[in-house]
């Protein structure tokens, strides 16, 4: 049995539906849970420095605080609840007491954090008092539900979910860019986590729009299936084997076949014509950079690809930039790697530089032809990590650090 790429193995035996290769799909729901981080591949150019990319901490290096914190994790069996159980282990976050929990569905189940097995729990029955950070990522209905009570308890809230994100009094933060904001935590014990289109895209301007402002971003993204959580990546890996044995590839998470597709809607479309997912890089791009005046035109695009969202960015800046003088200062940016040499290979892709790693890759730096103040970026993340679980678990090592 040979393993390629991104959980597909290939069987030595023929297959009746295809006479030389039988594809078929790892059960990675069950075995193989971040694919990129488990299958061999060669090492991403980026790996050397791009984990190293924590404004807090440095990956690896236990954190200085004596104390120990109780934590829980609502949403602990999905793809961003593994990776907070992951990160919170890689980066030695000082961990009491760890309360995994999930649906009644999972209630039973088994999570691993660092060399522990934990057990899950219902969250409709678990009581918050005395845990004091809570992560929640299942979904903005559980939040609604349970985040109110969790706070209550006395938790501080780090929510995932698009539930507190426009609300005035829950500050929405990018530990690279406001963690200035942070502080209005106390207002309602809550802070919310930006969505990953707009974490990775604000992680790369952030440090254009303070040296010269930036006036509009003109977006298209090229968001991986991690993005809709483990059924997302179920409906890839099941369709990419069903239409390469020769059979019917049927939608079921997506609104169309995602294999060797793409699919210009995510989330529901709204009434200006923008799709919910292309309205939250508006609404968050603005509150995050304390700036009401900057236009943000998003079209969001779902690809076949299992980890690592793609951006191509095309900002308007209120002075000139020359891409010389942004590329300086992209390299010294926390959290930012600069891939951009004019070769083939010379650029960050979801596969080679993204996936399962920590930094936000920045290249094909340049001025734009048709603009005199524009300039070209293409900017590749790990949804998961960056756009989800790395910034938590960072929120959470600021909160430590400077507030609990
Ligand atoms: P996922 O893989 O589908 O996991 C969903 C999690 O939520 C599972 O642990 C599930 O538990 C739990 N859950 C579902 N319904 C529940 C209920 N009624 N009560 C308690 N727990 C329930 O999804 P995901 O990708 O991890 O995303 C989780 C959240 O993070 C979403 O709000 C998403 O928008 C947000 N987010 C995701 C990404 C990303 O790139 N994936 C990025 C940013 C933000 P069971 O095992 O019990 O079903
Ligand atoms: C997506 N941005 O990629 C979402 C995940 N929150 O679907």
């Amino acid at each position: 049995m040979e393993s390629l790429p991104f959980g597909i193995v290939r069987s030595p035996q023929p297959s009746a539906l295809s006479p030389h290769v039988l594809w078929r799909v790892r059960p990675w729901s069950v075995s193989v849970r971040h694919p990129c981080l488990t299958l061999s591949r060669p090492a991403a150019a980026a790996t050397s420095s791009s984990r190293q990319m924590a404004p807090s901490t440095q990956p690896g290096q236990p954190m200085s605080s004596t104390s120990r914190y109780s934590i829980a994790i609502v949403g602990a069996t999905g793809a961003v609840g593994e990776a907070l159980l992951a990160i919170l282990a890689e980066r030695s976050f000082p961990v009491g007491e760890l309360v995994p929990l999930a649906s009644a569905r999972s209630a039973g189940a088994r999570v691993t954090f660092g060399d522990r097995e934990l057990t899950v729990r219902d969250v409709a029955s678990h009581d918050f008092d005395g845990v004091d950070i809570a992560f929640f990522s299942a979904g903005a209905a559980v939040s609604r539900e349970h985040v109110p009570r969790a706070a209550a308890a006395g938790a501080v809230v780090i929510d995932n979910t698009s539930e507190f994100r426009y609300q005035d009094d829950v500050p929405l933060v990018v530990a690279e860019v406001n963690p200035q904001a942070l502080a209005q935590y106390e207002k309602r014990g809550i802070v919310a986590n930006p969505n990953c289109s707009t974490m990775q895209m604000l992680v790369a301007l952030a440090p254009i729009h303070r040296a010269v402002g930036i006036e509009r971003i003109n977006v298209a993204t090229y968001q991986s299936v991690s993005g809709a959580g483990r059924s997302g990546m179920d409906e890839l890996g099941r369709q990419t084997a069903a239409l390469l044995n020769f059979q019917e590839a049927e939608p079921k998470k997506f609104t169309a076949q995602i294999a060797f597709n793409l699919i210009p809607q995510i989330d529901d479309f709204q009434d200006n014509g923008y799709t919910r997912e292309e309205m939250k890089m508006v609404w968050e791009t603005r509150k995050i950079l304390e700036d009401e005046r900057i236009g943000v035109n998003a079209t969001a695009v779902r690809v076949p690809v299992f980890h690592g969202h793609a951006e191509a960015v095309h900002v308007e800046t209120r002075d000139a930039i020359t891409a010389v003088r942004a590329r300086e200062l992209l390299e010294k940016a926390p959290g930012v790697v600069v891939v951009d040499e004019r070769r083939p290979g010379g650029w960050p892709t979801p596969v080679t530089h993204a996936a399962g790693n920590d930094g936000v890759f920045v290249g094909r730096i340049r001025e734009d032809l048709s603009h005199p103040r524009g300039l070209d970026l293409w900017v590749v993340s790990d949804n998961i990590r960056k756009g989800a679980a790395l910034n938590a678990v960072q929120l959470a090592e600021l909160l430590v650090r400077s507030h609990l």
